[in-house]
């Protein structure tokens, strides 16, 4: 994903040879020529992370990059993004366009050398921020490598360039094509099959990434066209209030504590400081930071100076303002964040990014910066609105209290042993087998389902816990509460890992925990309650990767003798006309061979319901429930290692699914009910 160290050294080195004063005036020589493209084809990774569906979207985000800092630095206003038909991408900018010139050094146009050259990149005038250097930021010339076909035309002075190139060798000069009244930069690529494992964009990831940016760069408007399809779908995105509107999207199906969303924009120590932020009535806390428009998951400076800053200036005011006594305990951390929705972006000139993913913002002068602009402007906020301050501090305080209450209760039920784990529960049906690593428990739906699954089972791996009905919402159930929950306790004891500060992963007594409902809503409704819980309490079970969702089938199809089982529609039209097929070829056989007991085979039949009459001899059985099957066809179809299949559960969008809890489970009846009425019908959405 980003370049090695050594590259990185490389990178100062010349950049201090080349170029010891930063001018405010572009041209082509303040180009750094580095290296040829053969790296990149033959270690892809290094620069794009993988050549999976991830690193091929990352071939946009990088050619976006460089026109998003085309507006950042104040050129460029809009940006357009087209898939094409063919798996061709394009990225069109109306900013100042690529230089031409020739470039002194390699003696070709300056074009050609960005495109063709590892870490050639231009240095803008003193008040731009360059991304180059970031996780992104590898350059344009990467994308060019990754191609197998590029092209870059460019709009200056009057004229149109263009260049083409294959798999990042120039095919001929960049040429003067035609003439232009504006200026801009469009380039069009087709990623290179030879490597990339798919070559298959995804418009919703794509329109979700332009969202996002175009929230971190106010005033540009970003267009995304897929063109792929006879009528072409359009997104715009222009946002006035830049991260304010990002807090608004974030919190669209909550409800704001706040009249008005706190809101910062200002530069400081050389650097741009951006916050956003507002209270929903929420136990969880939402932080999304970013430096130079790219989201660092694991926070870094930016986000401990916000967080510092929160906590001072809330404990000032309430001290201040005689919320808190003389003899209370100052807010915590934890206290004055829960709740909380930030966007907390930074731009700086030579960002750090560290960490093993890269994932966090080191540079230290961030943390300083962005406390003091949030310190002085979230002062001057409070105090000019008296009734925000109020509700926000009132919030907080009840946090407080609450996590006290809370603390002292868990303090009690943890110590009185309920968890100990000594207690199996009693609606444990456990496997014999102490091997965490070949057991496995099964959470069934209701109490039919799990006799079925108890007799089917291979006792000696497998054990069935029957959860009753709906478990507790849990959503926005303090710990103490859950536990008093019949229901959560058994599976808490079942699982062996104990909860909250109890919590140890290394206890876990199955390596697969698998959630076996039915294949109608209310099955989806319970997998999400259970979801809900693993997410919010058991995180570590779920990324470890032992948590599963059962397949079981929802039909089952029969043809003489021969029964065959589909998960999907789909899988069900497919068996029945190869059924069709076979039997069709059989008759034909038949005639010659004249065979008997295939004739035999075909009464069968008779006893099984025929649907419809459409499908003639076939018998199609719908389960509605795993109620409906015995414990035999339940064993082959969902619980035998050897046939079934089972999904694992996973937080790769962490955020998504935390939004999918919120709508289901959340306060605010009006998403929920979107949301089902949206879902209804495709339960398998309901799956995060
Ligand atoms: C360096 C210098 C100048 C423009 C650019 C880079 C530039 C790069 C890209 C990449 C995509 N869109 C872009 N737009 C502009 C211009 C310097 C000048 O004209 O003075």
């Amino acid at each position: 994903m980003a370049k090695d160290k050594k590259e990185d050294k490389k990178l100062e080195a010349k950049e201090t040879d080349n170029n010891k004063v930063t001018k405010n005036s572009y041209s082509a020589e303040d180009i750094y020529v580095l290296e040829g493209l053969e790296p990149v084809r033959k270690r892809p990774g290094m620069y794009i992370g993988s050549t999976g569906v991830d690193g091929l979207h990352h071939l946009i985000w990088e050619v976006v990059d460089n026109s998003i800092d085309e507006a950042m630095a104040g050129f460029a206003k809009n940006v357009t993004v087209e898939l094409l038909p063919g798996n061709k991408v394009s990225v069109t900018d109306d900013g100042r366009g690529i230089p031409v010139e020739t470039h002194k050094q390699t003696k070709k146009s300056a074009l050609e050398t960005v495109m063709t050259t590892l870490h050639a990149g231009g240095k803008f005038g003193g008040e731009s921020y360059k991304v180059s250097g970031g996780l992104h930021g590898v350059g344009v010339s990467v994308v060019n490598a990754l191609s197998e076909w590029l092209k870059a035309e460019v709009c200056r002075e009057g004229a149109l360039y263009s260049q083409e190139y294959e798999r990042g060798e120039p095919k001929g000069k960049v040429k003067k094509v035609g003439v232009c009244k504006q200026t801009g930069t469009k380039v069009t690529f087709s990623p290179d099959p030879k490597i990339f494992l798919t070559l298959e964009f995804n418009p919703k990831k794509i329109a979700e990434h332009l969202r996002q940016q175009t929230y971190l760069t106010k005033g540009v408007r970003v267009n995304f066209l897929d063109r792929r399809e006879k009528v072409p779908q359009l997104h715009g995105f222009y946002f006035d209030g830049g991260l304010k509107s990002f807090v608004n999207h974030l919190i669209r199906n909550e409800k704001s504590l706040q009249e008005e969303i706190f809101y910062v924009s200002k530069d400081q120590e050389g650097m741009n400081v951006e916050v956003a932020f507002t209270f929903i009535d929420d136990m969880e806390v939402k932080e999304l930071s970013f430096a130079n428009n790219i989201y660092t998951p694991d926070g870094g400076m930016h986000l401990t100076g916000f967080r510092s800053a929160l906590t001072r200036s809330l404990n000032a005011h309430a001290r201040g303002e005689s919320y808190l006594k003389e003899k209370d305990e100052n807010l915590t951390s934890d206290d004055v964040r829960e709740g909380l929705v930030v966007v907390v972006s930074v731009k700086l000139r030579e960002p750090q990014f560290e960490g093993q993913t890269k994932a966090r913002l080191g540079n230290p002068e961030a943390r300083t910066a962005v406390e003091a602009v949030v310190n002085e402007s979230l002062k001057e906020f409070l105090e000019k609105r008296p009734a925000e301050a109020r509700r926000i501090i009132e919030k907080v305080l009840l946090a407080a209290k609450a996590r006290k209450a809370a603390k002292a209760a868990r303090d009690t039920v943890l110590r009185k042993g309920v968890l100990d784990g000594l207690t199996l529960p009693g609606k444990l049906s456990d496997c014999s087998s102490r091997k965490p690593e070949e057991s496995e428990l099964f959470l069934v739906e209701g109490d039919s389902a799990g006799g079925s699954a108890k007799s089917g089972r291979d006792r000696r791996t497998q054990a069935i816990l029957p959860l009753k009905g709906k478990i507790l919402n849990v959503e926005k159930t303090r710990l103490d509460k859950m536990l008093s929950n019949q229901e959560i306790r058994s599976l808490v004891m079942a699982i062996g890992t104990a909860i909250a500060e109890e919590f140890d992963i290394s206890k876990i007594r199955y390596h697969k925990v698998i959630i076996m409902t039915d294949a109608d809503v209310d099955g989806a409704h319970i997998r999400t309650l259970l979801l809900t819980l693993f997410y919010r309490y058991f995180k570590e079970v779920v990324s470890s990767g032992y948590l599963y969702i059962a397949q079981p089938p929802l039909y089952r199809v029969q043809s003489g003798k021969e029964v065959r089982y589909a998960y999907s529609d789909q899988e069900k039209e497919k068996i029945v006309a190869e059924i069709q097929k076979n039997k069709a070829m059989k008759s034909t056989k038949k005639e010659t061979k004249d065979d008997k007991e295939e004739d035999g085979q075909a009464t069968g039949e008779a006893s099984l319901e025929v649907q419809g009459g459409g499908v003639k001899g076939v018998g199609i059985q719908r389960y509605k429930g795993l109620g409906e099957m015995n414990p035999e066809q339940l064993w082959e179809t969902t619980m035998n290692p050897e046939n079934r299949t089972l999904r694992q559960v996973e937080i790769d969008d962490a955020e998504e699914a935390d939004r999918l809890f919120d709508i289901l489970m959340g306060d605010e009846v009006q998403p929920r009910r979107k949301f089902i009425e949206l879902h209804a019908l495709s339960v398998k959405n309901l799956d995060v």
